[in-house]
């Protein structure tokens, strides 16, 4: 028989989200009342769009749906992305970085940025030192178990990952001192889960750190459309120095409800090289195109919608909304007195349960509110005793969740 990858082996049983969900699901079997609309069940758990695509971005989807059956506007195989979409991308959310205007060789259209997360571990592969923020977005450091940059569970986090806390004593900011040399770096910002968008001196002295000690930044900006502080870098291409040292992943799906429609973007800067002075860019080309298709015909139309005046108008409505709910969630915990940062410039409000264990307090605000929040000790050693909620819900929902908080 063929034998199992054992890297497998390494990883703990069950993905956080799945594992919410399956709480959720027991929970629902086990209380037939959550059937009924008053006592139903509502989710600030998993950071999941619900909110319809707003027109004019929708306009672009249908048009470009409506064009593969036309024999004038049929298209294959998008390996590399859209030109038009790649230089888009560049003048609109990329105006304001230092030096150079990205050019669109350096940006490749994926079906999303967790997707991109998984595949430029293939760049790296087993050998490479990981650090990641602690806590941080869980797909950082399972994908780095499975491709064996990672070793075994040891009880409160895996072998050769160093975890660099992010916590209140810090301002959710790490000690960059603890950065091992030549180490890949995720790096989340704002970020999942703790809702701190990094400052523009934090983020110099992240490129500071990546240059002085050749550490590669994976920069993770998935929610950089929720920053409303103008004093705030929405891009590590923003600082001096950050294409000499990062590789930036973002998407459409949290600043235009694209979760379910896939697209999103990988900035590898022609900059970038290895100990072995290679290219990181010409690596990433022919990596992403063994192992991917290119993205949907029909998303890139929606995405260039997205980027005409009327769609960054929708984008910023729509994340306005979102973050309309993280006010409301974020004013009632602090009414109730529970400590919480984010929602400012995020989607996630990180509220502290001190001296409790999360998955405790999770159980508690399922069965005492019936609403599904996900555990901060899911995201890493030092999410223990937090708690995030996702600002992600129908307005009425959320409005009804943060009545129902009052029951803690
Ligand atoms: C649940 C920091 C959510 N099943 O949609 P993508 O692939 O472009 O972006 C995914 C992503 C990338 N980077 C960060 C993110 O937080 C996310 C989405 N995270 C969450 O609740 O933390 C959705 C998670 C999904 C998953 O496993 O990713």
């Amino acid at each position: 028989m063929i034998q199992r990858n054992p890297c497998i082996a390494n990883i703990k049983a069950g993905y956080l989200f799945p594992e919410i969900a399956k709480r959720r699901r027991d929970y629902a079997a086990a209380h037939p009342e959550t059937a009924q609309r008053e006592t139903r069940i509502i989710s600030l758990g998993v950071g999941n769009t619900t909110e319809p695509i707003l027109p004019h971005i929708g306009g672009g989807l249908a048009e470009g749906a409506r064009r593969l059956t036309t024999a004038e506007g049929y298209s294959g195989y998008q390996d590399e992305g859209l030109l038009e979409l790649r230089e888009k991308i560049a003048a609109v959310f990329y105006k304001n970085i230092a030096g150079e205007a990205l050019k669109p060789d350096e940006i490749f259209i994926s079906d999303g940025a967790k997707c991109d997360i998984g595949r430029l571990q293939l760049l790296f592969g087993a050998g490479t030192a990981v650090a990641v923020q602690d806590p941080s977005y869980p797909v950082y450091v399972d994908g780095s178990v499975l491709i064996g940059a990672a070793g075994a569970w040891q009880g409160s986090g895996y072998a050769g990952i160093s975890y660099l806390p992010c916590t209140a004593e810090n301002g959710y900011f790490p000690d960059l001192s603890a950065l091992p040399a030549g180490c890949l770096f995720y790096f989340c910002s704002p970020n999942n889960p703790t809702g701190a968008a990094a400052s523009r001196d934090q983020l110099s002295a992240l490129v500071k750190a990546g240059r002085d000690k050749g550490v590669l930044i994976i920069f993770d900006a998935a929610y950089a459309e929720y920053i409303r502080d103008p004093a705030l870098p929405k891009s590590i291409y923003e600082i001096d120095g950050g294409r000499e040292c990062a590789i930036e992943v973002n998407s459409f799906s949290k600043p235009a409800g694209f979760t379910g429609v896939r697209l999103g973007w990988t900035v590898v800067p022609k900059e970038l090289r290895y100990a072995g002075g290679e290219s990181v860019n010409a690596d990433w080309a022919r990596v992403a195109g063994t192992v991917f298709n290119g993205a949907s015909n029909i998303a890139q139309a929606g995405a260039l919608a997205a980027l005409d005046e009327e769609g960054v108008k929708e984008m910023k409505a729509l994340c306005d909304f979102y973050l309309g709910n993280a006010a409301l969630i974020r004013d009632r915990l602090r009414k109730l007195g529970i400590p919480c940062v984010g929602g400012d410039n995020s989607p996630y409000i990180w509220a502290q349960f001190p001296g409790r264990d999360s998955w405790e307090v999770f159980n508690e605000i399922l069965e005492k509110c019936q609403v599904v929040t996900t555990p901060g000790s899911g995201f890493g050693p030092a999410g223990q005793s937090f708690i995030r909620f996702s600002a992600f819900g129908h307005r009425a929902d959320v409005e009804e969740a943060v009545r129902r908080l009052a029951r803690l």
